[in-house]
């Protein structure tokens, strides 16, 4: 857990293929404003212009395959711009950050899903975090052929979204290895309900973890 030495609270939403991040983060942001809660919603990899173009080249398929250690390094690379510009001044200011996915993703992608050693992940994200770590995580979680199946309408595939199955159930089964682990932090929400339901176990979630630092 990040030892709040910042005023503010750092928020990531993670989750599987189509678990339904972009469609709950709008509602944590209704949330947030209606409880007057000054909040930046930012997303990983990206969240600054550069940090966006490293986005795009991880994303975009090429014929160059890219080598697992550089598709890390990239990521960390993006990350640590991406906090020295956006999420760590947000945090001074005493803002709640919004992220779309952080280092629980590299730990599932390029962890389980890559195979990539968790302690060179762990080396990574302490030179770059140092002590950052998310107060709270809500982990969509969702079966992954109902997840693919959400997304299956959507056009082209980006570089991830080609991996096979078994890529995607490893990085679910690292999602929730890591709640189990990391309990104080995690909170997990079952993404396979209708909307109204997963929105209304948010809520309470929002409700018991910010409430006190909404002062309410
Ligand atoms: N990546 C990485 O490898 N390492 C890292 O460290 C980081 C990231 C940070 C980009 O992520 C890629 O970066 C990601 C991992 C990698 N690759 N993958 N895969 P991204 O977050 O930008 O993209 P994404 O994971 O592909 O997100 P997504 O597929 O767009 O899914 P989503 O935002 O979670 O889902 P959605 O768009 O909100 O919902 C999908 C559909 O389901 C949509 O039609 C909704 O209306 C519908 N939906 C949502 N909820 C429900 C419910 N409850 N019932 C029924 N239908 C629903």
């Amino acid at each position: 857990m990040s030892e709040r030495q910042y005023p503010g609270l750092f928020m990531t939403v993670e989750g599987g293929e189509g678990a339904g991040k972009t469609t709950n983060i709008a509602y944590i942001k209704e949330w947030l404003t209606k409880h007057n809660i000054e909040f930046v919603h930012t997303r990983e990899p990206g969240g600054t212009p550069l940090a966006e173009r490293i986005r795009e080249l991880l994303l975009a398929k090429s014929d160059e395959a890219i080598a697992e250690k550089a598709e890390l390094l990239l990521v960390f690379a993006a990350r640590a711009q991406h906090l020295d510009q956006v999420i760590v001044p947000a945090l001074q200011a005493g803002k709640v950050v919004l992220c779309d996915r952080f280092t629980d993703a590299t730990y599932a992608y390029q962890g389980a899903g890559r195979g990539l050693d968790k302690r060179h992940i762990a080396t990574l994200e302490s030179l770059v975090q140092e002590s950052l770590r998310p107060d709270l995580t809500i982990l969509l979680d969702l079966p992954v052929a109902a997840g693919m199946a959400r997304v299956s309408q959507r056009g082209e595939l980006d570089r991830f979204e080609q991996e096979a199955l078994s890529f995607f159930e490893r990085v679910r089964t690292a999602y929730l290895e890591r709640a189990a682990v990391f309990e104080h932090q995690y909170a997990i929400v079952d993404a396979s309900q209708g909307l109204d339901d997963v929105q209304a176990d948010i809520g309470v979630i929002l409700q018991n973890r910010l409430s006190a630092y909404a002062g309410e």
